[in-house]
């Protein structure tokens, strides 16, 4: 009997207004159906907002330590399910149960994060340019926020959105990726058995170009988050910018791991092969080039292609798996063209290029880790974000012309450099041109606590993540008291 999943608007799970539902798969076997959600439409969305604005009112009285309260139960029962949801993870979008368990953790540690952060949320206190007088800075909720998440990490970004947005007593309606709609309906679960007041979030589910575009276009939802696609991004950032609406955008990468004849070799091989074939490839911050250096060239690609080679392929929730599916049909068809479009801008292919099949491998979307030497700069494969398990080596014989290389995209999520040489590694801190860059380690790994975005086309200006996030969710209010009893005129009665 196929379960049938429901929205949650207006504090009660509910069947969406148009009655129709998608069927959600397990990407490593075709076969398993995990249940049918609702494809909503705007109507859903329309009865979140109404529902959301009661909650705000609300929520945006409740202090900002008990809001952190409830904040900190999520991450106890977050803590307390962390084996199931992870489990939920894999089977709906395929990366193994070990990144799961990082998944989950990854939104613990933004409960926690987001539960002290309930006894801070800092505002400045200065001194007056007028005697008698005070002057402080404070932080107030907005309002409805709109967060629309992608696939890859279906627990780690909804919580990286919804805690602080949360914590800082915005509603939220989440609109989750088609492809992980049980883990986005677990979290909610979670959320209200910790006590969020039910009219506080809303989850609509459904299409991007329906539910996605009715929260971006809908007047009362000031602010909106949105992982995803540079395209889609456009979309949105446009829409946003046309009602004035305050938008964080976390978008492509094109991310570089850069090996220099004297790095620690062993490291950087290690670095590689989780960087590019970690999460299938499907990672904002993936190594999708690899930046090699002259003289270790040849020794790293025949020590790379060896142990790329020996990477298991299967699904993430059996042992032994190193790289499971990509997510849909989609995914891999997209990877597929590159497969071509690499091959007719006269880049070799050393390792891989195909589905991968036999047995089990048969009902997914596997795809061989696949490694393409001699590609050049300026290149689509040096160029385009792929989104699978598609590593482009390109060679370099400098320092900076391996920079220029990192540089020469219009993505700047993530960079990478390894070396033994502390003043390249400093060189490259203060020069690549990334939101993110790893000396020593590979271009996946960022912490909760820490601000995470991209400069360039990979953002706008904004960070999810550590501090900088509670700015983008809250709204700066300026107070003045004068206590001196008489009119006194800033910049004229003092000067
Ligand atoms: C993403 O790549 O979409 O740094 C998010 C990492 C993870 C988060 C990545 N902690 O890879």
């Amino acid at each position: 009997m196929t379960k049938t999943f429901s929205n949650f608007i207006g504090g009660q799970w509910r069947a969406p207004s148009t009655g129709e539902y998608f069927e959600n798969h397990n990407p490593a076997d075709q076969r398993d159906l995990i249940g049918r959600f609702p494809a909503s439409g705007v109507a859903d969305v329309e009865a979140a907002v109404a529902s959301a604005q009661r909650g705000f009112a609300v929520w945006k009285r409740t202090p900002a330590p008990a809001r952190g309260d409830v904040l900190r139960r999520v991450g106890d029962l977050l803590a307390s399910r962390k084996e199931e949801l992870a489990d939920i993870m894999t089977r709906e979008m395929g990366k193994p149960l070990a990144e799961t368990r990082g998944d989950v953790q990854e939104g613990i540690d933004t409960a926690y994060y987001a539960a002290t952060e309930g006894r801070r949320l800092f505002g400045h206190t200065v001194p007056s340019e007028l005697a008698n007088k005070w002057a402080m800075s404070m932080r107030r909720p907005i309002g409805v926020a709109g967060l629309i998440t992608p696939f890859n990490f279906p627990l780690a970004i909804p919580t990286w959105k919804a805690f602080p947005a949360l914590l800082c007593g915005n509603a939220v309606i989440l609109k989750p990726a088609e492809d992980v709609p049980h883990t986005a309906t677990v979290l909610v679960e979670i959320l209200l058995e910790a006590g969020i007041p039910p009219e506080v979030i809303q989850l609509v589910h459904g299409m991007g170009e329906v539910v996605g575009k009715a929260i971006v276009e809908h007047p009362q939802v000031p602010v909106i988050s949105f992982t995803g696609s540079t395209e889609t991004g456009r979309f949105v950032g446009e829409t946003c910018g046309r009602m004035h609406k305050r938008l964080s955008l976390e978008m492509g990468g094109k991310n570089a791991q850069i090996v220099l004849d004297d790095a620690d070799l062993d490291l950087a091989l290690d670095g590689v092969l989780w960087g590019a074939f970690g999460t299938t490839g499907q990672r904002c911050t993936a190594t999708s080039r690899l930046v090699l250096q002259n003289g270790i060239h040849d020794t790293f690609i025949d020590r790379l292609v060896q142990r790329a080679k020996a990477l298991r392929l299967g699904d993430g929730r059996k042992a032994g798996t190193d790289v499971g599916p990509l997510v849909n049909a989609a995914s891999r068809d997209k990877v597929e063209r590159y497969i071509t479009i690499g091959r007719e801008q006269g880049a070799t292919l050393t390792l891989g290029g195909e589905r991968a099949t036999g047995g089990d491998l048969d009902h997914g979307f596997f795809f061989q880790p696949t490694i393409f030497t001699g590609v050049t700069a300026g290149s689509r494969l040096d160029q385009e974000e792929i989104f699978g398990p598609v590593l482009s080596v390109i060679r370099v014989s400098s320092v900076d012309e391996a920079f220029a290389v990192n540089n020469g995209v219009r993505y700047g999520l993530s960079s990478s450099i390894y070396t033994r040489d502390v003043n390249v590694a400093f060189r490259a801190l203060q020069d690549l041109d990334n939101g993110i860059t790893y000396v020593n380690a590979p271009t996946i790994g960022a912490e909760a606590h820490m601000p995470f975005g991209g400069v360039k086309e990979t953002g706008n200006g904004h960070r999810e993540g550590g501090w900088e996030v509670y700015e983008f969710y809250s709204e700066t209010k300026v107070g003045y008291v004068d206590y001196s009893g008489a009119l006194q005129r800033a910049q004229i009665d003092n000067y």
